[in-house]
Parts: structure tokens; C-alpha cells; sequence
């Protein structure tokens, strides 16, 4: 008999445990599950985290494929390395998200790993920088027209050191670079290039510092004790600019725009961090060609149209300037169009 009792007391808990488990799981995953099917999943290659830009850029999309707007987006930082960035494509492509959104550190070599994709029929939005290749194997872009930064700023100092009465001979320019094989770093230094051309500067040196404030300061720093008579720092992105200046006023030279009088001009891209807007404020950095990376509502409203059977546009270039806190230069004219620089106070 007490055998027996222990035996049935044992099957009781074993009855009620089990189906506690079984209750409590089949409440908890089935609501789960109903709203995840309804969530677009999408794979974010995103190539680093190397700037101010960059991680407004990666907030950008965030918000704008939040779960709230619908999505459920699997994020991966390929930490400035392309074959980092590969193999989040293809981890993507194995769970079958629906949508692919990459941010490609350079332009070559991405036929393969986009052919894969399509294959797959998974579509794939480009942002910020291009990719040099089979342009079918991508659904759009969205990002920004480097090549016309980079005119707008080379058009300005030539506007701004003619109004100063500054023989263009007498302009001595480095080129702090960004990261090599990049869209951005490609498009700005081929403006400058153009320009040196075009208004016979002297360009002494090109170099990249890979779009960071430490190389900024590493590269600006060798480059003064091998030149002693730079007058405009051409940087490629703000943090850039940022190293450059510290190294300038360690060297003992001062960041300024009175290059008659002994100061080193610093130029610069992007226009969102907020030391390097300040500086512009303050005059250390002469002028900001803004960059735009508020990128997210656009992909949002791509995939969304995808979504219905709608095709979206191939090319979307999103819209910026040029910031100063310099009077001189009001308007900037680039292939007949004119835009007002906007005066930083
Ligand atoms: O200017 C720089 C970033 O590709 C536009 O990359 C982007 C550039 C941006 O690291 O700050």
C-alpha cells in the first residue's frame, strides 16, 4: 500500500510538472511567434564604427527599421574589413532574411557574395558608399555624391583665398585621405585632384588617415616635419580633422584661416561631429562640406515599396552643403548650381 501511495504521488507531480511546462510554453512562444512572422527581417552589414558619421549613420537605420516601424533587424559592425562584411552577407543569406542592407567598406569585389544573394532571392540596398561591379546585382543606393563634395569644398577655398588676394601658386595643400578604395575617399580626392589642376595649387602630399582622429594626428604630424610650408589641410572626414588640429598646435602652429599671416587652414567633411563643430565655430576649421548620413528613411521607404510589388528608384542622393563660420564665401556655384553656404555662429 505505501508503495503504492508513494508511486501515485509520484505520477501526480510528474502529470502536473509536465504539464505546467507545457502550459507555460505554449502561452509564452505561440504570441511570439505570431508577431514575429509578421516582422521584415532584415541583415544590416554595416562596415564599422570608425567615425561620428559612421555610428549616426548606423543609428539612422536602426530607428528607422525598429520593431515598432515593423522590422527585425539583425545588425553586424564588419569592423572597417570587407571580408568581415562578406561573411555577415552570407550568415544572412543563410537565415533567409528577407531583405539585405550593406554599407560596403570599398568598391571592388562584391560581385560574388551579391550574386549569392540574388540567388537567393533576397534583395540588397546599398547605403552610403558604392560598389564597383554588375550594378543588377543590388536593388538601390542611397548615399551621397562624393566627387560634388568634393567640389563644393575645393570651389570654396579658391573663392575664399582669391577674395583674400592669395596667389593660387602660393597654396601649399596636404591631403589627409580617407580609408583607400572607399567611395568617399575616392570622390573627394579626385576633386582635389581636378582643382590642383585647375587652379595650379602645389599639392605636397596625399595620405590616407583611414577616416580616424588617431591617424589624423599620426599623419599630420609626419607630414609637418617633412613640409615646412602647408597652408591648407585638405581632410577627408571630421575626425580626421580633429587629429590634425591637435597635431598642428603641437607643432606650435596655429589652425586658422589667415594663411598670409603664418595659420594653417583646415578643411574638412561630414559636419556631425560636435568637437568638430565647434571648431568650425571657432575657426579652427575654415569650412564643413556636409555629409549626410540620415540614410534610414529612405531604405525604410524602399523596402517598403518593395513590400507592395513597387520598383523603388536605383539612385537616391541625399541632400547637403557647405558650413562656415567664415562671412566671406556666401554661395558656392558647381555645375550651375548655386548653393548658399550655410554661416555657423
Ligand atoms: O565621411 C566618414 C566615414 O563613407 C561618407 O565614412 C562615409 C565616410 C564619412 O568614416 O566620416
Amino acid at each position: 500500500m505505501k508503495k503504492k501511495a508513494v508511486t501515485a504521488v509520484l505520477l501526480l507531480l510528474l502529470t502536473l510538472t509536465f504539464s505546467a511546462c507545457g502550459g507555460r510554453s505554449a502561452v509564452e512562444t505561440e504570441p511570439d511567434t505570431t508577431t514575429d512572422e509578421k516582422l521584415i527581417s532584415v541583415g544590416f552589414s554595416q562596415l564599422g564604427a570608425e567615425s561620428d558619421w559612421r555610428n549616426a549613420n548606423t543609428e539612422s537605420i536602426r530607428n528607422a527599421l525598429s520593431e515598432e516601424n515593423g522590422f527585425s533587424l539583425n545588425y553586424k559592425n564588419g569592423l572597417q574589413k570587407q571580408s568581415n562584411q562578406i561573411k555577415a552577407l552570407r550568415t544572412f543569406i543563410q537565415q533567409e532574411v528577407d531583405y539585405i542592407v550593406l554599407a560596403p567598406s570599398t568598391e571592388e569585389g562584391w560581385d560574388t557574395v551579391l550574386a549569392e544573394a540574388k540567388n537567393a532571392g533576397i534583395p540588397v540596398i546599398l547605403v552610403d558608399r558604392q560598389v564597383n561591379g554588375d550594378k543588377d546585382l543590388y536593388t538601390s543606393w542611397v548615399g551621397s555624391d562624393f566627387e560634388l563634395e568634393g567640389r563644393r569644398m575645393t570651389t570654396w577655398i579658391y573663392n575664399y583665398t582669391h577674395a583674400k588676394g592669395i596667389d593660387q601658386n602660393d597654396i601649399h595643400i596636404v591631403d589627409l585621405q580617407g580609408s583607400i578604395g572607399s567611395s568617399a575617399q575616392i570622390g573627394r580626392t579626385k576633386s582635389l585632384d581636378v582643382a590642383v589642376n585647375q587652379y595650379g595649387w602645389d599639392l605636397l602630399a596625399k595620405e590616407s588617415a583611414d577616416f580616424t582622429e588617431n591617424k589624423g594626428r599620426e599623419v599630420m604630424a609626419s607630414l609637418l616635419r617633412k613640409y615646412d610650408n602647408i597652408n591648407v589641410v585638405y581632410c577627408e572626414n571630421d575626425n580626421e580633422a580633429i587629429g590634425a588640429i591637435d597635431a598642428i598646435e603641437a607643432a606650435g602652429k596655429k589652425p586658422g584661416s589667415d594663411i598670409l599671416n603664418g595659420e594653417i587652414m583646415v578643411v574638412s567633411f561630414d559636419g556631425i561631429n560636435r568637437d568638430a563643430l565647434e571648431y568650425a565655430r571657432n575657426g579652427k576649421i575654415s569650412c564643413i562640406a556636409e555629409c549626410n548620413p540620415y540614410q534610414g528613411q529612405y531604405v525604410r521607404n524602399i523596402i517598403e515599396r518593395l513590400e507592395k510589388g513597387e520598383k523603388p528608384v536605383k539612385n537616391k542622393y541625399v541632400s547637403e552643403g557647405l558650413q562656415s563660420s567664415i562671412p566671406d564665401v556666401q554661395t558656392v556655384t558647381v555645375n550651375n548650381e548655386r548653393i548658399g553656404v550655410t554661416l555657423l555662429r
